[in-house]
């Protein structure tokens, strides 16, 4: 089971620190032999993504913040002038208000709802759109998403609508790129303690819930979604594509 991703090469986005899911899959293809590529969203996080790259074995740290054009331009830009060809793409971003993870859904204002889709889902198709012609002999593109898309899950609110439409992407971009040997799968994730779950209310209940519940009775653990990203970014996973594969110790298949 060792080098599953050898001289592949894979572009990460979303490492934000030492506990983003990001950065459990950008370990894990390292350890598969893959050459890893990071990108930061803001000045304010290059120190800290330059070093989690030195540590890790990744190759390079680059600046992109997937809302502007010319950063994603400049990112793809780079990599061309670098003569990078990519065999898999990580998204693994998102946000929305804090204020809309503890309000009722219904009180959703348009500003927050369409933070949510732009930074949440419509950066897939960005990315997508952007990384195809740099995955010249096809590729995987990757993306995180949650049972909240599916299901009403307290509090996940707009990230909720924001998911449901990022996994409808997911579907559509797997239909566009399919014939370029590209396949876009999302892996949902049980709830993980991130530093952006943690500012999130009521976050912590839900940790301590899952295990009662969930087949396996544990929480998820980071390093398992990204096993299931090597397999889906490796040959193993040439067939799969458009699908949403749960890594969530079975929670989502019980009814109570
Ligand atoms: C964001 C945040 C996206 C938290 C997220 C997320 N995707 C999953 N989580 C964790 C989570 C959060 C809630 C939840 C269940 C899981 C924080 C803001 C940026 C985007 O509700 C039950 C609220």
């Amino acid at each position: 089971m060792s080098h599953l991703l050898e001289r592949k090469t894979a572009l990460i986005l979303g490492v934000a620190n030492k506990w983003s899911i990001a950065h459990a899959i950008a370990r894990a293809f390292v350890r598969e032999g893959a050459r890893v590529l990071l990108t930061y969203q803001s000045e304010r996080q290059k120190l800290t993504v330059e070093e989690l790259a030195a540590e890790m074995g990744a190759g390079k740290a680059l600046p992109c913040d997937v809302t502007r054009d010319q950063e994603v331009a400049a990112l793809i830009e780079q990599l061309n002038a670098d003569n990078t060809t990519l065999d898999a793409v990580v998204h693994s971003i998102a946000f929305a208000g804090r204020e809309d993870l503890a309000r009722p859904f219904v009180e959703t204002s348009r500003e927050g709802y369409l933070l949510a889709q732009e930074v949440s889902a419509y950066s897939l198709v960005t990315v997508a759109r952007a990384t195809a012609p740099l995955m010249r002999t096809g590729g995987a593109l990757l993306t995180l998403t949650y049972l909240g898309s599916v299901r009403v899950v307290p509090n996940y609110n707009v990230m909720g609508v924001a998911k449901a439409s990022l996994e409808a992407c997911v579907r559509y971009l797997a239909s566009d790129l399919g014939p370029l040997k590209i396949r876009v799968n999302a892996i949902s994730a049980g709830p993980i303690k991130t530093a952006s779950a943690r500012g999130v209310k009521d976050f912590s209940k839900m940790l301590e819930a899952v295990p009662a519940h969930a087949p396996l009775r544990r929480n998820t653990d980071p390093a398992e979604v990204a096993d299931t990203a090597v397999f889906l970014a490796s040959d193993l996973g040439r067939g799969v594509t458009g699908n949403v594969i749960y890594v969530d110790a079975g929670f989502q298949i019980m009814g109570l």
